[in-house]
């Protein structure tokens, strides 16, 4: 018999089998049906929202990388406790990896658009595992294979006191085992590499946005006061932030996109992609936030948006009166719902194909996504859009609004202390105080600083295209030595002056003045 430790290796070397002959397989079969990402998915989809909180505030922005990471630990974990369950009784490996079959299949299957190929790369991958697991478990490891005299031989040479107790070698043992492991983890990064090479990104630079009927105002000069902020007005897509629940991206082919709009609507209509790139076309500069976003955080971003006004294809599809939510669904099933009302009271609601001139990025919803200023992105901003269905607030909640966030979400008004940074030092003098303020769709008409004395001074605001976007603003500072507690509050269209009270983002986004600590020297 092997000792328990090449039984606890064996079922983890079974499991790196299976998961790198699934990735193969997922390769023709598509990514999502890969059993790590398919149960990660279903367990982002399930998890509650303090959970999700939870993981978020432990992990930021790589929530997602810890939870693959944390899923393959506890698989390896249970791989070998099923290697040394095996190593007593036979069923306990058919068991365990049966086990883990049904999970991954369960799994794959329940994606949202799944065929049942997706089941293919758990099938086939776990075929492989008990493949592997027995064949490493047995006497003579892989005994029958003609090649296994070759890793017998160096064996016979090195003594008894090193070799197995039966015979056939530890250090074969470990060969084959490192050799199987090595093969795993190769299978693995090549069955990665491909599907990210047949993704969409060729199909993406072969298109040629149209010329906009309706193109974006100039921007004035001065939207960026000097010296230069931290955030420009116009956000590079490369710098855009990027928030979704998608543990790889959706890979949209534009020649087989669609959009549906259906639901409680008189004329139910599909227009394809081709369809709507004639349609006329507006550009238009919208500053995208998230609800998730912390006071003082930058989790929001300003980009020139072309696309066509949702109002256009919704005036063609006729909703019913009553419907008063749009759902909107994307390819990988995530929803949002959007107010009907919002999306035909002439603001500049769009279905964008476009950002800052380039194609949709995938990674911000290739090929067609929603836009609306004024809206948190979750109620608002479906990236990889395929249907929109007229429904309403009584009848069906979106993802987020199941895990108990607000089922209307317009964006608060916030501002931001960007220069100098919190916790830094800076010279006596002449100190420029900057950073940006947004109210989406109602504008920034005021932003004050409060440089510690009780005083809320005015800042000078920096240019703006329109109401829709965030806007700089900055205040020269006359700072003698010592530490200070600045503050900034703004006022928008609507009068109303940014709120005080500190809130936390759920479930509605967060309240409360941007608060930074400066010494001065
Ligand atoms: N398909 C899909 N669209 C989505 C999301 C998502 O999880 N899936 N997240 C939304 C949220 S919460 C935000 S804030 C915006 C962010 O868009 P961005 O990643 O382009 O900045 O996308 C929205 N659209
Ligand atoms: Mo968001």
């Amino acid at each position: 018999m092997v000792s328990r430790w090449q039984a606890a290796i064996a079922g983890v070397v079974a499991a790196a089998v299976a998961l790198g002959v699934a990735e193969l397989i997922a390769i023709f079969s598509g990514p999502p049906s890969a059993p790590l990402i398919a149960v990660g998915a279903t367990v982002v989809d399930a998890a509650p929202e303090p959970a999700k909180d939870f993981a978020i505030r432990l992990f930021g922005v790589h929530d997602k990388t810890a939870l693959l990471v944390g899923t393959t630990i506890l698989l390896a974990v249970f791989a070998a406790l099923i290697g040394l369950a095996a190593r007593r009784w036979r069923w306990a490996g058919f068991a365990g990896i049966g086990l883990f079959a049904l999970i991954g299949v369960s799994a794959a299957v329940t994606r949202p658009n799944a065929s049942w190929t997706a089941a293919l790369p758990t099938l086939l991958g776990s075929a492989a595992a008990l493949f592997v697991l027995f064949g490493l478990l047995s006497p003579t490891p892989f005994a029958l294979h003609p090649y296994r005299q070759k890793y017998a031989a160096p064996d016979a040479a090195i003594g008894a006191e090193q070799r197995g107790t039966d015979g056939t070698g530890r250090r074969g043992f470990m060969k084959l085992a490192g050799a199987l492991g090595l093969g795993a983890v190769a299978a693995g990064v090549v069955g990665r590499m491909i599907s990210g090479r047949r993704g969409v990104s060729e199909a993406r630079s072969a298109i040629t946005l149209p010329q906009p009927s309706s193109p974006a105002p100039a921007v004035p000069a001065n939207v960026d006061p000097a010296p230069a902020p931290l955030a420009r007005y116009v956000t590079s897509n490369r710098d855009f932030y990027r928030i979704d629940t998608a543990l790889v991206t959706p890979q949209v082919d534009p020649a087989g996109w669609s959009l549906k709009i259906h639901g409680r609507v008189k004329n139910p209509l599909t227009i394809t992609y081709a369809q709507l790139m004639a349609m006329p076309m507006v550009e238009r500069y919208v500053t995208l936030a998230c609800v998730s976003n912390e006071v003082g955080g930058d989790l929001i971003s300003n980009a020139r948006w072309l696309g066509v006004p949702v109002a256009t294809l919704l005036s063609q599809a006729q909703p019913e009166a009553g419907a008063d939510q749009v759902v909107s669904t994307s390819a990988d099933g995530w929803t949002c719902g959007t107010p009907t009302e919002v999306l035909l009271d002439g603001r500049d609601a769009l279905l964008a194909v476009g950002m800052n001139g380039e194609p949709l990025p995938v990674d911000h919803g290739f090929p067609v996504r929603m836009v609306v200023p004024g809206l948190y992105g979750y109620v608002s901003a479906c990236k990889w859009i395929v249907g929109m269905e007229l429904t309403s607030f009584a009848d069906f909640d979106a993802y987020w609004i199941r895990k108990g966030w607000a089922a209307k979400g317009p964006i608060k008004t916030q501002s931001r202390i960007d220069v100098p940074r919190g916790g830094s030092t800076v010279e006596a003098g002449d100190v420029v105080v900057a950073g940006v303020a947004w109210a989406q769709h109602r504008g920034i008409t005021a932003v004050e600083v409060n440089v510690g004395d009780g005083q809320w001074r005015p800042a000078e605001l920096a240019g703006t295209v329109g109401p829709d976007t965030w806007r700089q603003w900055s205040l020269r500072w006359n700072a003698a030595p010592g530490t200070y507690t600045l503050q900034v509050r703004a006022a928008d269209t609507t009068g109303e002056l940014q709120s005080s009270r500190k809130i936390p983002i759920f479930p509605d986004g967060a309240e409360g003045y941007h608060s930074i600590s400066v010494t001065v020297r």
